[in-house]
């Protein structure tokens, strides 16, 4: 009989052609998060899926030369995509939601007239900033140094009309929701939600926009698409058949018991998200549960930073079990966590191969060496037990509900804890017992080297059902070599030592989990991860030309940096003296303190363009502007001066 309903979901995800496995990392939680419920007697929801409208989309399809749409249908569904991705990692989605799905952009377009006919979605105008050549609106702290984050050029001052949801209106209940309820955990986000966002005052939020077209149409105002969170957060109810005809398990699943989200959207899951369901009267999600990061090299593993780990690579040398269970062991699920190859090989070798895999293999060898493949009937029990069979029996029986309580909480790591602490203390079981001695004289102590590894057998029975959530294929193989039959492989028989029949034939199979050989695995996982591209984005080049004579007028000279000192009160500016070959000093202004420290540019040789207008800074006379490099690297602007060989002498023209 089941025991009720669960309903768990990660973040739709953003359709990109490189899915690393800080992507993976939410999804296998979950993953593990509904196959435990599931074993423990739920019916589960669990729903993944992709949010596929807004404007990057657009643009990268345009830059694509195809449609958005055929843009997305590649990347989620092509070779490589979004689902095959999920196949690999073997997880066990219940359902699958596109935004771009017929029944979801119905809702959405339903949902949003719900909404302003309430009154709580009105029309306004969105002032902001615009970029014109990337055709993009942003807000003053989108901007980067006041310039577009995308392009890095100059934006204007601009107006759009837009529709807008009083989330101000939700202010005071959703800061009790926070405060004052278990809504959203782990308990550190709360107070980082109530005072970087509610505390400063909720703004309305923009929520249609007119200056791109892929998106959902607002029905009743043509030219407006539906901009981001109603779109995508509202999957969670439409992906169950909220306001549409396609599903219809709103009523059994609503509310979800589980939003999991990264860190950085739970802003719009615990704040944005209450208030709209509260604006529409509908139940809120039970918990929103806020985890970190997959850091690589000390940075957030992102495209952008071109850091990424590549699922595929990884699951093809180690094995997805492996990989899954890496993840979720390693790094507590409300914390960000370091990837790195050598913690993945180690963590393989000590727990899988070392712990785990030498328990089972060592065990089924011995049954098979001493009592030709089967345990005689009896081995159960014994009548006289000593400290280390009670002490392992209590461990192992009480394991079910140390790992509940743990997995209740979302904590993966302490759950896989409490099961490697039984693991190592049968291993130590065996060699308490040292069965190799016993079995020198089979005659006096054959009952008691059946029982040791009948209680060896059942312990490694009970971590491999409460291990099945984390590595589903590896524990069907384990309960194939230790002989458990679907009977014994389920959450109640867990909770019953002694549950595994003692006429069991187990079977050494293959190794579980082979030991890997660190260093030649980290040579060639080097050689494979090696970004193909380095992750350098460079300004688009300019259209609009220059004729020639304009050109030469600008006069470009070699300069020779004679003192650079900072600029009192401020971050940016550097005053530079410089050599510029007419005798006389050049004082320049040059806004690269944030690159460089002023003593490092001393006797360097520069290019500045001398006959700009003299300009102010800081109460400073600027006298020209010095040359640099600008690009983006690791998702912000840098800057390198260009610096030209020192034999070239002070004044020189560059033309
Ligand atoms: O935010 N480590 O999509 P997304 C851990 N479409 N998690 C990571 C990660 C990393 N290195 N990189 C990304 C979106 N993630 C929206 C969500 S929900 C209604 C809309 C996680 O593809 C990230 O934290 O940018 C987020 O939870 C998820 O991947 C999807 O990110």
């Amino acid at each position: 009989m089941s025991k009720g309903t669960f309903y768990i979901t990660t973040p739709i995800y953003y359709p990109s052609d490189k899915l690393h496995i800080g992507h993976a990392y939410c999804t296998v939680a979950a993953d593990a998060m509904a196959r435990y419920k599931r074993l423990s007697g739920y019916e589960v929801m669990f729903l993944t899926g992709t949010d596929e409208h807004g404007q990057k989309i657009e643009d990268k399809a345009r830059d694509a030369g195809i449609t958005p749409q055929q843009f997305v249908d590649r990347i989620v569904t092509g070779p490589r995509g979004v689902l095959d991705l999920w196949k690999l990692m073997n997880i066990s989605n219940d359902r699958f939601i596109r935004t771009t799905d017929g029944y979801h952009v119905q809702a959405i377009q339903r949902i949003f007239r719900r909404m302003y006919d309430s009154g709580d979605i009105y029309k306004g105008k969105y002032v902001g900033k615009y970029c014109k050549p990337c055709e993009s609106f942003w807000t003053e702290s989108q901007l980067v140094d006041g310039k577009c984050p995308d392009c890095g050029r100059p934006v204007v001052d601009a107006e759009e009309e837009a529709y807008f949801f009083r989330l101000s209106k939700y202010a005071d209940r959703v800061r009790d929701l926070l405060e004052n309820t278990d809504f959203l955990e782990p308990r550190s986000r709360v107070n980082e939600m109530v005072n970087n966002f509610i505390k400063p005052g909720l703004e309305d939020l923009c929520v249609s926009r007119t200056s791109f077209t892929w998106g959902i149409p607002v029905d009743f105002d043509p030219g407006h698409v539906v901009y981001v969170w109603i779109d995508a957060l509202s999957n969670y109810i439409t992906a169950l058949g909220f306001e549409n005809d396609e599903y219809h398990d709103y009523e059994k699943f609503w509310p979800a018991d589980v939003h999991f989200v990264g860190k950085e959207i739970v802003r719009f899951h615990a704040v944005i998200w209450p208030a709209m369901l509260m604006s529409m009267g509908l139940p809120l999600p039970k918990k929103v549960y806020g985890h970190g990061w997959l850091n690589f090299g000390g940075e957030k593993m992102s495209k952008s930073r071109g850091n990424v780990v590549d699922p595929y690579i990884l699951a093809e040398k180690f094995g997805v079990d492996a990989l899954r269970f890496f993840m979720l062991r390693t790094f507590p699920f409300g914390s960000d966590g370091n990837f790195s190859n050598e913690a993945l090989i180690s963590t393989i070798n000590v727990d899988l191969a070392n712990d785990l895999g030498n328990l089972v293999s060592r065990t089924t060898a011995m049954v098979g060496k001493y009592f030709g493949g089967a345990l005689p009937a009896g081995c159960g029990r014994w009548d006289a037990p000593t400290d280390a069979d009670r002490d392992l029996e209590a461990l192992a029986s009480g394991l079910r509900d140390r790992y509940e309580a743990e997995m209740e909480k979302f904590q993966f790591q302490n759950a896989l804890e409490e099961v490697f602490r039984v693991i190592q203390r049968a291993n130590k079981y065996i060699d308490e017992n040292a069965p190799w001695a016993l079995a020198k004289d089979m005659d006096a102590n054959g009952p008691r080297l059946a029982h040791v590894l009948y209680d060896l057998l059942e312990t490694t029975r009970i971590c491999g059902v409460l291990l099945t959530p984390f590595m589903p294929e590896s524990m069907a193989r384990l309960f194939e070599q230790i002989g458990a039959d679907g009977a014994v492989r389920t959450w109640d028989s867990t909770d019953l030592w002694g549950s595994l029949p003692e006429t069991v034939s187990p079977k050494k199979g293959d190794n579980l989990f082979p030991r890997i050989d660190m260093e030649k695995e980290l040579a060639e996982l080097e050689k494979l991860q090696a970004p193909a591209v380095p992750a350098v984005e460079i300004e688009p080049l300019a259209q609009e030309q220059v004729d020639f004579d304009t050109f030469c007028k600008s006069d470009f000279r070699a300069v020779k940096v004679k003192d650079c000192q900072p600029v009192k009160k401020s971050e940016k500016l550097l005053c530079f003296t410089l050599d510029d070959g007419t005798g006389a000093d050049r004082q320049i202004l040059s806004g690269i303190a944030k690159w460089y420290k002023p003593e490092t540019l001393i006797g360097k040789t520069l290019v500045a363009i001398v006959n700009l207008p003299p300009r102010k800074m800081m109460g400073l006379a600027s006298n020209g502007m010095l040359i640099s490099a600008v690009h983006k690297e690791k998702g912000g602007e840098k800057l390198d001066l260009l610096m030209v060989d020192d034999a070239i002498p002070a004044g020189a023209k560059l033309c």
